[in-house]
């Protein structure tokens, strides 16, 4: 089946018009984000938004709130519309396949963006570029075990969206590293599906049920807030009496950092636009591109955060 594309390419060809005539109709892409759940999500799609305009690129813009079968909706309609490329973030890392094989037959080259997924057919997609979550995983655990020491320390652990790539691989990596110091323990954990609301409603009932917490380690830091005023309503300190560790290095970090209340939070750049454009121009070239372009990211304890929060850009 012609794409849309090709399809313009072969009218002008047959026309025996000269191919000026026909201006280079723009590149289309429709793109099914997840949906708004965190800061750096908002900080996502702001990136993909400002990205695609600087491009020239007709952006057709889908928000799943969070629903995997609304992301599915999404891709069937833009193979519907024969748009040239596909972009996507998936809210978890299964049930594509189906979808994913749709979009090949249409012969529409799919990117995916931020998070991956679990397919056999991994000609389903043309290249993921995002973060290394397993990394940052790792990045947590390390500053924890540098940073806190103790011979019972409990660890509370407020985990992503159940099934997502992040939630899985920072849950891996973090336990990589404390595994064989049995000093550390993971006492509860919970998926707080990564927003405010459900990490305070979560870090409420782990207060409950211990007060005795040491560390909180939260998989994103719109959880890592929300558990902070569970925390402070519970008449203790965050940051003192609980360490916390989280993931993202949103402003809201930075701030609760600067404030005392956050005590080192990982980098997880949302700011994926300008790279995806790019991609997105060369796959429709035909240039060759990475099956993995992987995001460079930092981590940011409490001491540099008042340096570092000029620069944040998201
Ligand atoms: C990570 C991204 C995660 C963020 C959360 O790349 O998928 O989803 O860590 C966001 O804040 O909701």
């Amino acid at each position: 089946m012609m794409n849309r594309r090709h399809a313009s390419l072969a009218l002008a060809l047959a026309s025996g018009l000269p191919l000026s005539s026909f201006a280079q109709k723009k590149i289309v892409l429709g793109f099914s984000q997840i949906g708004a759940e965190s800061e750096w999500r908002t900080a996502n799609t702001e990136s993909i938004k400002q990205a695609a305009k600087d491009a020239g690129i007709d952006l057709k813009f889908s928000d799943a709130q969070q629903k995997q079968e609304n992301q599915i909706k999404a891709i069937r309609s833009f193979i519907a519309q024969k748009v040239d490329v596909i972009g996507f973030s998936p809210v978890v890392e299964s049930g594509w396949e189906t979808v994913l094989r749709e979009a090949k037959a249409a012969k529409i080259p799919v990117i995916l963006t931020d998070r991956t997924v679990d397919v056999k057919d991994d000609t389903l997609w043309v290249t993921f570029m995002g973060s290394d979550f397993l990394e940052e995983g790792r990045k947590a655990g390390r500053w924890l075990t540098e940073n806190v020491k103790g011979s019972d320390v409990k660890i509370v652990e407020l985990q992503g969206t159940v099934g997502s790539g992040p939630a899985i691989d920072r849950k891996k990596g973090f336990e990589e590293i404390i595994k064989g110091k049995p000093q550390y323990k993971i006492v509860r954990s919970q998926t707080g599906d990564f927003t405010r609301a459900k990490g305070k409603e979560v870090m409420q009932a782990f207060l409950k049920a211990d007060p005795k917490v040491n560390v909180l380690y939260a998989h994103n830091d719109d959880m890592a807030i929300g558990a902070i005023q569970a925390i402070e309503e519970a008449g203790l300190k965050p940051g003192k009496d609980i360490t916390i560790i989280s993931v993202d290095g949103v402003k809201g970090a930075f701030e609760a950092m600067m404030a005392g209340k956050l005590n080192v939070t990982v980098e997880c750049s949302p700011l994926l636009g300008p790279q995806l454009m790019a991609t997105v121009k060369d796959v429709v070239a035909g240039k060759p591109v990475p099956k993995r372009i992987v995001t460079q990211e930092g981590i940011f304890p409490m001491d540099t955060a008042a340096k570092e929060f000029p620069n944040r850009k998201y």
